[in-house]
């Protein structure tokens, strides 16, 4: 992707001139950033998802049992009959991992990192419907899938903002409007982390919000030291030969913490395990029990694919490749395998490919690497053959 291409999405701007100007900054409206955006599905099937066990589902209601109440999915059949006309709206996580055509929407979004994606989120509201006034701590596009919502934008906040104390939902005590807009379909508004935000709905609507994440850096810290402990043998220690004789036994002198930042910049500095460790943090997928593996011979692969099997990525499989010294990694659904330089080519294809079949294989399949690699993944689950 050319990133000097003015970009309809971004109205008109370059991704470089969004990436330098707004994103983890400013937010920005853009009116039909996807001209004629129809929802692919209906309330009625988001609500159909919000009854499913497997799915992460939550109705807000503003005025229920409490102000602000908060009821958690799956919902039964009837939950949908007994809510008020107005002010409540039902909100359903990772729509993208069960509806295809959900998952095209993230195409748009070439331009940014696909590990940085969380997922599509699907609100719909009733008139008046939101989450009231909150931030995030992450990037989020809020694109108008249908109907109307009222967007209005506050001030930058933190983790000492003050909130409101009843409420199951985190919603901000103050909130000082800056700027508001309507939205309508194929309407999007991109909002930077910590910024004050509230979307109402007009009339029926929903939103998608395609979010992003980011590790917290406790997150980075706590996870990449278990992971790096992994490897560190019970012998090496804190070590102090050719310490001084000590002046004041009850003293820990300056010389310790030296030693110790030493013995702690030679490991976190391992940029080998370092990038292990985060390419499979950042591909963990959000549902693990949907990524199942097939056992299969490397034999019945390589037929089933020349017979014109199609393999396409578990829609739940994050994917990522990296380079690792002289090599390369693949990272796949929390997992690295360390591969040639040669099959580069191969990586890219995999990891961003429609689908995989004899004509873009080709080559691959009579390399033994590559076609290992394949086994593996379709056993891992990461990719599975699609259905006829
Ligand atoms: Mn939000």
């Amino acid at each position: 992707m050319n990133p000097d291409t003015p970009l309809q999405l971004l109205g008109g701007l370059t991704p470089r001139e969004f990436m330098r100007d707004y994103w983890q900054k400013k937010p920005l409206l853009v009116r039909q950033a996807i001209p004629g955006f129809e929802s692919p599905i209906s309330p009625d099937e988001l609500a159909g998802l919000a009854l499913e066990e497997e799915v992460e589902s939550r109705l807000v209601l503003e005025h229920g049992s409490q102000p602000w109440e908060l009821r958690r999915g799956p919902f039964a059949e009837d939950a949908f009959s007994e809510l008020p006309e107005r002010d409540w709206t039902l909100l359903v996580q990772a729509v993208d991992q069960f509806v295809p055509e959900v998952a095209e929407v993230i195409e748009q979004f070439k331009f940014l990192p696909k590990w940085r994606i969380d997922d599509v989120m699907i609100s719909f509201a009733v008139p008046g419907g939101g989450v009231g006034p909150h931030f995030d701590n992450y990037d989020v596009f809020l694109l108008q899938g249908l109907g109307k919502r009222r967007w209005q934008i506050g001030q930058v906040c933190d983790s000492e903002s003050p909130m409101l104390q009843h409420a199951d939902l985190k919603i901000l005590a103050e909130f000082v409007k800056t700027e508001e807009w309507v939205l309508e379909p194929g309407d999007m508004l991109y909002l930077p982390p910590l910024l004050a935000h509230c979307g109402t709905a007009e009339d029926d609507c929903m939103t998608y919000s395609v979010g992003f994440r980011a590790p917290s850096a406790a997150e980075v810290l706590t996870h990449f030291t278990d992971f790096l402990g992994q490897f560190l043998p019970e012998e090496e220690r804190y070590s102090d030969a050719d310490a001084a004789p000590s002046e004041d036994p009850t003293q820990i002198q300056r010389d310790a913490l030296e030693r110790l930042k030493a013995l702690l910049n030679e490991h976190m500095g391992d940029e080998r395990l370092l990038m292990t460790w985060f390419g499979q943090y950042m591909t963990e997928p959000r549902y693990p029990e949907r990524i199942s593996g097939t056992e299969i011979e490397l034999q019945d692969l390589l037929s089933n694919l020349e017979d014109g099997a199609v393999l396409i990525r578990n829609p739940s499989a994050r994917m990522a490749w990296s380079e690792v010294g002289e090599d390369l990694v693949l990272f796949a659904s929390g997992q690295s395998r360390l591969l040639s330089a040669d099959l580069r080519e191969l990586l890219k294809l995999v990891c961003s490919a429609d689908a995989l079949h004899i004509d873009n294989l080709g080559q691959w399949l009579g390399n033994e690497e590559a076609s290992c690699l394949l086994v593996e993944l379709v056993k891992q689950g990461s990719l599975e053959f699609a259905d006829e």
